[in-house]
């Protein structure tokens, strides 16, 4: 597993390029540049922030130091094959070979539908798109799914039932500091998103009022106004009553609400069962609060409202949403500077790993697979008959369900890795064990692929040139800043040479990023998320285009919704609130709330930044946030190794004190595995309408081991 010395003298042998941050939804610009320094790997490289609309020239310190783990000794440089029980090195060829005969094998005894996809929000569009059309053209199968289901869903779903169309942010980050009133649910933008932090502090600066919500104090709630410390899980009976003290005091936006709204009389029926002070025990949330909260968004001439995994990581992530949605629609605070809202993306390639086909029930532009006239386009574009298409599969915690109980017999993971971020995490782990043959494309041995039986080494993203969508729905170039060694491929490669070898090569003709997106072009033409009008040589010059952009001398859609909604009708369409919250029920055996997150210095499951000398110093192992007063209640000191256990399983961290969290939360990050991962412990009951798991509230004791 050791990167080759050929391979290591030809990266040293490369000097500079530009590139974007692997990381999140930001997608800062960057330029890389060799120091020429020969001994040390780590030391030769540096990174400055390039200047654009997003970013503006910042890096955060994810992003200074990404390159570490491209440089990394453990990359892989070769496939790895399993033999008598243990990885070893093989040829493309061979490892290509087995992988298309043991799909095919697996396919003839059981169905086509026995083989199974799961990709991810990394991968840039033109893989993204190529892995939808791979499995469905190439494999057949119906069942695909992909890690946004747990990151973006409940917030996509819930803006295409209010707004009819979901677009990470409706309104470009140049917007923030236009709005009077900012909201900000369950997202830590100082830690997830740090570079957008100015556009916040310069709202603040010129007078804009920040409300946080969040059970912890983060450093994004350091700079909030009004700080409601809510109970996990208990979002969308908060912004309902919210709702109702902005009708109590008669703020309500009446001419928007005629003109370009329906089902507001709906609204205020069920906002009358609203009590406050009843909301307010639920929400843990002091009633005053809300109230101060809800009337500065209410008065305020504009105001903007973000939510991210805090308030959409639920069994009710998608209703809790809709619920800031109908605030946002009861103010008439959308569709104009300064007024909007965000589903503040996650992944890199959030935005555009969401609308190309990776999920269980769409095809490329969001059109949908159980749609006669898109699988009828689609199946054009791909030169297929629409009947041999599949049709609609299941989330990927569905998947890991139908492992269990042996409808599929094979999966191939594409940029992920599920045996630490999927919910009831032991679980997972088993179902992917009991697979018949499990193949995973990784630039390192995830916790994943160290189970896999062939394991594809993949390009990263200093190599691999491609388009990634962030998180205001701008479309963007990412160049290769260095060329490719040999021994290693792009994922849209591996997808076209294995197609061949299923004897499906003339669906799969493409050489470059840019030929797979011309393809994906047409097959977006006309559909919700339209990238029609965007070709590479308007990326390299214009700073990137927002989607939709159906026609080349269109000039994208920068803000949303400004005149219409996606429904057919053009009106947005409020929600029933809820009332109560779904999470697990505390009880006396398990009398805690967990809800888990992420840190500044590690990305998700940590397989690249635990790889960063740089950033793993920073954070070195996992902790548990707990409340001094909580851990004198069961005995744990400061820094005591401790077991979180809950109705699933445990996992062991050090206490961390936090005397800003709520005495009846506990909070843990997500970037460790082992004993320390804590979807160890987490709950997978699904959201009804948009299958997320509920990864932010489980029912958990806690108790030291020391
Ligand atoms: N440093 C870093 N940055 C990242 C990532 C990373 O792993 N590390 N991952 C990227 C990805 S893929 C994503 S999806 C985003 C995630 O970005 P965020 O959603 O901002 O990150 P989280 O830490 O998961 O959760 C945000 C906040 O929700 C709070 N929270 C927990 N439960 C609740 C609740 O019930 N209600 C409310 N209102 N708040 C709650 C937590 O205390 C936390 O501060 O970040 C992206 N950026
Ligand atoms: N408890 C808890 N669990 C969570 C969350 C939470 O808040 N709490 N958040 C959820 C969220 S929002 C998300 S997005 C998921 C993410 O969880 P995962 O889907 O597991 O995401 P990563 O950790 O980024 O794993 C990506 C893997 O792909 C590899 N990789 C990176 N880039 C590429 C590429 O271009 N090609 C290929 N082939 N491989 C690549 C990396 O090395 C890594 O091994 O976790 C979810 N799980
Ligand atoms: S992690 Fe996000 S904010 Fe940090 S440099 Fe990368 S893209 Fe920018
Ligand atoms: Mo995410």
């Amino acid at each position: 597993m050791i990167l080759e010395e050929t391979d290591r003298m030809e990266m040293k042998s490369r000097t500079e390029g530009n590139t974007q941050c692997p990381f999140c939804s930001v997608q800062c610009k960057m330029r890389i540049q060799n120091q020429q320094n020969p001994d040390e790997a780590n030391s030769l490289w540096v990174t400055e922030g390039v200047m654009n609309a997003a970013s503006e020239g910042r890096l955060c310190v994810k992003g200074k130091n990404a390159f570490q783990h491209s440089f990394n000794r453990e990359r892989l440089v070769k496939p790895l094959l399993r033999k008598d029980g243990i990885l070893v090195q093989a040829t493309w060829e061979e490892a290509l070979n087995h992988i298309a005969q043991r799909i095919l094998d697996i396919q003839h005894q059981f169905s086509k539908d026995a083989v199974s996809v799961y990709g991810g929000g990394s991968l840039t569009n033109e893989s993204a798109y190529l892995l939808g059309k791979f499995a469905r053209v190439a494999l057949g199968t119906k069942y695909i799914d992909y890690n946004g289901r747990f990151c973006m869903s409940a917030a996509a779903s819930a803006g295409i039932k209010t707004f009819g169309l979901d677009r990470g942010l409706t309104n470009p980050l140049s917007d923030i500091p236009l709005a009077g009133c900012i909201i900000l649910a369950g997202t830590n933008i100082a830690e997830c998103q740090p570079t957008l932090m100015p556009y916040f502090t310069r709202a603040k600066d010129q007078g804009s009022l920040i409300v946080v919500i969040d059970p912890r104090e983060t450093a994004t709630a350091q700079m909030a106004d009004l700080h409601l410390k809510v109970k996990p899980g208990t979002d969308a009976v908060l912004a309902g009553a919210m709702l109702k003290v902005i009708l109590e005091e008669n703020l309500q936006n009446d001419s928007f609400i005629r003109n370009r709204t329906k089902g507001f009389d709906q609204i205020v029926r069920s906002v009358q069962g609203i009590d406050l002070n009843e909301a307010s025990g639920i929400t843990g949330v002091d009633e005053n609060l809300i109230r101060l909260a809800a009337t500065a968004f209410g008065k305020a001439e504009t105001g903007m409202i973000f939510t991210a995994r805090g308030v959409e990581q639920h069994a009710d992530g998608h209703m809790a949403v809709r619920n800031f949605l109908n605030l946002t629609l009861v103010t008439g605070k959308v569709g104009r500077p300064g007024c909007g809202y965000g589903a503040v993306t996650g992944q890199g390639n959030g935005q555009g790993g969401r609308e190309h086909g990776q999920k269980a029930d769409q095809l490329p532009g969001y059109r949908l697979i159980e749609n006669e006239t898109d699988r009828a386009y689609i199946a054009g574009v791909w030169g297929i008959s629409p009947h041999e298409l599949p049709g609609k599969g299941v989330s990927a915690f569905e998947m890991m369900e139908l492992v269990h109980e042996d409808t599929i017999k094979a999966m191939l993971i594409m940029g992920s890795n599920p045996v630490m971020s999927n919910p009831n995490a032991g679980f997972v782990e088993e179902a992917l064990r009991k697979l018949d043959f499990l193949v995973v494309a990784d630039m390192f041995l995830s916790e994943t692929a160290e189970i896999a039986d062939v394991v594809l080494p993949v390009t990263s993203y200093l190599e691999n040139e491609g388009t990634l969508t962030n998180l205001e729905g701008r479309v963007l170039l990412r160049e290769a800043a260095l060329p490719v060694s040999a021994s290693v491929r792009h994922d849209w490669q591996i997808l076209c040479e294995l197609a061949v070898k299923l004897g499906k090569g003339t669906y799969f003709p493409f050489s470059t990023a840019e030929s797979i997106f011309e393809e994906l072009r047409l097959a977006t033409k006309g559909g919700a998320a339209d990238y029609y009008g965007i070709t590479y040589s308007r990326l390299r010059k214009e700073e990137g285009v927002y989607w939709p952009c159906p026609s080349p001398d269109h000039p994208g859609t920068p803000r949303l919704f400004q005149e219409e909604f996606g429904h057919e009708d053009g009106l947005a369409h409020f929600s029933d609130i809820v009332e109560q919250p779904s999470s697990e029920e505390t009880c006396g055996i398990y009398p805690l709330i967990l809800t888990t997150g992420r840190v500044l210095s590690h990305y998700l499951t940590g397989v690249q930044t635990r790889r960063s000398p740089v950033l793993t110093s920073r954070d070195i192992s996992n902790a548990l946030e707990i409340h001094p007063a909580t851990a004198s209640r069961y005995g744990i000191e400061e820094g005591m190794l401790v077991e979180v256990q809950s109705r699933r399983g445990s996992f062991v961290t050090r206490s961390r004190y936090r005397p800003d969290l709520r005495e009846d939360t506990v909070f843990s990050a997500m970037h460790w595995g082992g004993l320390q991962n804590v979807n160890l412990a987490t709950n997978p009951k699904l959201d009804p309408y948009c299958r997320m798991p509920d990864f932010k509230s489980c029912a958990v004791y806690v108790k030291p081991l020391q």
